[in-house]
């Protein structure tokens, strides 16, 4: 089955550290996609996006809130 939304994006993301970096990632994603599903997981320091956004376009969000993408 495939999904309506797009891939699933999978960014390693460091400085990530409790639940506002979590809202703060999840906000800053769904200002450029109301649609995104996304699901950050702080022990593994990595952020799971299902949307229709190019990769880079998530990257770039994630880190216009202060976030370094690893990967
Ligand atoms: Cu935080």
């Amino acid at each position: 089955m495939t999904s309506p939304q797009g891939p699933t994006i999978t960014l390693k993301v460091e400085g990530m550290t409790c639940g506002h970096c979590v809202k703060a990632v999840t906000a800053a994603i769904q200002a450029k996609d109301p649609e995104a599903k996304v699901l950050v997981d702080l022990a593994d320091g990595t952020v799971k996006t299902e949307t229709v956004l190019p990769r880079h376009v998530v990257s770039m969000a994630v880190e216009e809130e202060g976030y370094a993408v690893k990967a």
